[in-house]
């Protein structure tokens, strides 16, 4: 970065600062990842210049031949490695994918079913602050109180008696698999789409290491900078032909990709992020190859170690564990109800990064809640493993059961960078 250093020297402390955040801290923040320094140098191209409304060979605007191959091999890999029909690969983040998906299938005011925000649903799965609740009518499925697990039973019976146009399935805080599967029966024997947000588990489910929702949904949409450790960003992943097309779009002359399409652009989106969907195609050539799997069992190997020894060190954790990548720690169980903010705050200052966040029925409120989300696919692509999972299992209940100690902050924090001082991380840049 030798120019932005001479060039912009207050831009350029700003990255040699966040490098030493991240190489000495410990990051457990679920949805965030290290990309490989491909993806960095991907995104940091010539292709961050150039407008390319429209689809691959058929653009708004002139001088994109390459543009285009660079966009289909995207779609390729991305088809490769999920088995999808179509894939959408331009859209910004994953909130638009989620949007796009709405338009493409519902009317404003249909109903829809998505799982609750408290219990790890996400914001544009229904919640009444975000356009999913407040142009769409959702009605929310949730997990048990007793046991914070999904009841598939429960989910049919309210599908059988709502009748939604579309039941979305998805999580963004829910330590447990989902039944893909399952859900597509229900949503079959409703005659309603299955959509699927895959933003958290899309590493795994491409490894192999969850269930694919792929052959089972109408549509599924991932973000790709989490487990799949890509660029910031998004895909739509679809059926080709339209279900329902008789019985919701009768007057269409579009089939479900064609619709998706149309509702990213021009629906919602303008031009796509040509460096990103480069960066997206490095991103997915490296999940193809045999190493990503072993990385995505390892996620799934850590984040069960961490959990069990976070439960040995005397924490509750919501449902008792994980089947995947994250857990929610329980504060209400050690006495410290509607504290996770500075629970959150005190793990930042022993140099572990997690975000609060609720838990199922929270007793609290979302501004003040009673959980702590933390995962593993950053920590894993520094190459921890389950050794390390028990010293930093340590230190976080130290923290939880110690958060306004500041000496035992500092120790925490001094053993915390003992152990990422193993782990080089971004040795490659020169900066
Ligand atoms: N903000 C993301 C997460 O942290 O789960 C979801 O969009």
């Amino acid at each position: 970065m030798k120019n932005l250093q001479k060039n912009d020297p207050a831009a350029y402390d700003a990255v040699k600062q966040e490098l030493k955040r991240i190489r000495e801290g410990i990051e457990l923040i679920p949805s965030e990842n290290f990309v490989s320094v491909n993806v960095l140098e991907a995104m940091g191209t010539i292709f961050t210049n150039k407008y390319s409304e429209g689809y691959p060979q058929k653009r708004y605007y002139g001088g994109n031949q390459v543009v285009d191959i660079v966009e289909q091999m995207a779609i390729d890999r991305a088809k490769e490695l999920f088995g999808a029909e179509h894939v959408n690969v331009q859209p910004y983040s994953g909130s638009p994918a989620n949007m796009a998906v709405f338009f493409a299938l519902m009317e404003p005011g249909e109903k829809f079913m998505g799982l609750d925000l408290n219990a790890g649903g996400h914001l544009t799965h229904g919640s009444p602050v975000n356009f999913s609740g407040k142009l769409f009518h959702c009605i929310p499925y949730n997990v048990k109180k007793d046991t914070q697990i999904l009841d598939m039973d429960e989910v049919r019976e309210i599908a059988l008696r709502e009748k939604p146009k579309m039941i979305l399935s998805g999580l963004t805080a829910y330590p447990r698999k989902l039944d893909f599967e399952a859900f597509q029966k229900i949503a079959d024997e409703v005659g309603a789409y299955h959509f699927s947000d895959i933003s958290h588990i899309a590493g795994l489910c491409s490894a192999g290491v969850h269930q694919n929702p792929v052959p089972y949904c109408d549509v599924v949409t991932t973000t790709t900078h989490k487990t799949l450790r890509g660029p910031r960003g998004a895909m739509i992943m679809s059926k080709i032909e339209d279900k329902y097309h008789d019985k919701y779009h009768p007057e269409s002359k579009k089939n479900l990709a064609e619709l998706i399409d149309f509702n990213v652009f021009p629906g919602i989106q303008g031009g796509p992020h040509d460096h990103i969907t480069l960066a997206k195609g490095v991103a997915f050539g490296e999940a193809l190859k045999p190493d990503f799997k072993n990385y995505a069992e390892q996620i799934v190997k850590n984040a069960k170690a961490l959990a069990d020894e976070l439960i040995s060190q005397g924490l509750t954790l919501v449902t008792g564990g994980t089947d995947n990548h994250l857990m929610v720690i329980d504060l209400c169980g050690n006495d410290l109800t509607g504290k996770g903010k500075e629970v959150q705050n005190a793990l930042e200052k022993a140099e572990i990064y997690v975000n609060k966040n609720t838990v199922p029925y929270e007793p609290a409120s979302p501004f003040n809640p009673s959980g702590i989300r933390l995962g593993t696919p950053a920590v894993t692509s520094r190459g921890m493993t389950e050794n390390d999972m028990k010293i930093i299992a340590k230190g976080i209940a130290d923290v939880v059961k110690n958060h306004e100690d500041e000496t035992i902050l500092n120790d925490v924090r001094k053993r915390m960078q003992e152990l990422t001082s193993k782990y080089p991380l971004y040795s490659e840049l020169d900066i």
